[in-house]
Formats: C-alpha cells, structure tokens, sequence
C-alpha cells in the first residue's frame, strides 16, 4: 500500500500526541499516585446524622496550624455553613453527602471536588487572599439545584 509522504508524516505525528496525552495521565497516576479526590475513604450515607465527624460538621484546627472542614452535603445546602477558615494556612476539606450527588467547588479558586453519598472527598487548598467566597453546587442534584450555595470566608 502506498501512502503519500505527508500523510505518513501526519499520521505518526498524531500518534505521538496520543502517547503524550496518555503518558501524562498515566505517569503521574502511576508514579506519583496522583488521582481525583474521591473513592478513598468510605461511609454510610444513610448514618451520617450518628457520623461522629460529619454528624456536626465543622472546622478543627490541628496544633500544627492546618485546619481540616469537614463537610456534609445535602438537598440543598452545606453545612456547616458559613465556613470560617484562616488565610495561608493549609485547609483540608473532606466533603461527602447524605443523599445524592453534589458539587462543592469554591468559585474563584481550584477548590473544586464532588461530593457522593458513601464516599469522602478530600483535598487541601490554601487561600492566599482573605475574603468571602461563594462555595457552589456544580452539579444538578434537584429541584433547587440552583439555590445550594454556601459562604467560605477567608480571614
Ligand atoms: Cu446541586
């Protein structure tokens, strides 16, 4: 079969794109165990209310200066909610929901995580710039999808 020079030219071109694009997931799955910030720890949805740190939620600060939030998501609200939080200091949020699948992403910056009944979502963000910050449902979870909002403050 005969293939003209460009299109062979092209052709491998575009395979290399497609062995870059995979090596990049990937490697760094792979070699630096980076995944989505979920499916790590589990819980039952259904006794989130007996959860001894989701049952209250809140915002704890270790002797170290990092603060963990945890935070239960819920038709439709956050709680806790406002969420105080320290500028420069290493938050970690662990996110789940009692009921269906929500988002919880912080607008404006890369906090950004699903929250899935019977799973925790974790991450770590710092706020490097005090204020208030609208934390945002992103992901249709009902009728009044579009209400599910809650308030970071960052002091
Ligand atoms: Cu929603």
């Amino acid at each position: 079969m005969n293939i003209d020079l460009y299109e062979r030219i092209w052709m491998w071109a575009a395979s290399a794109l497609v062995v870059m694009f995979l090596a990049a997931i990937l490697v760094p799955a792979a070699v630096q165990a980076i995944h989505p910030p979920s499916h790590v720890e589990t819980l039952d949805p259904t006794k989130l209310a007996e959860h001894p740190e989701f049952a209250t939620g809140g915002v704890n600060t270790r002797s170290d200066g990092s603060v963990v939030v945890s935070v239960a998501a819920s038709m439709f609200a956050f709680t806790p909610n406002p969420i105080e939080v320290p500028a420069n200091a290493p938050i970690t949020f662990r996110i789940t929901s009692a009921d269906v699948i929500h988002g919880f992403q912080v607008v404006g910056t890369n906090a950004n995580a699903m929250a899935i009944p019977g799973y925790v979502s974790q991450m770590t963000v710092t706020f490097a710039t005090p204020g208030r910050y609208i934390i945002a449902c992103h992901e249709y979870c009902g009728l009044f999808h579009h209400e599910m909002v809650g308030t970071l403050i960052v002091r």
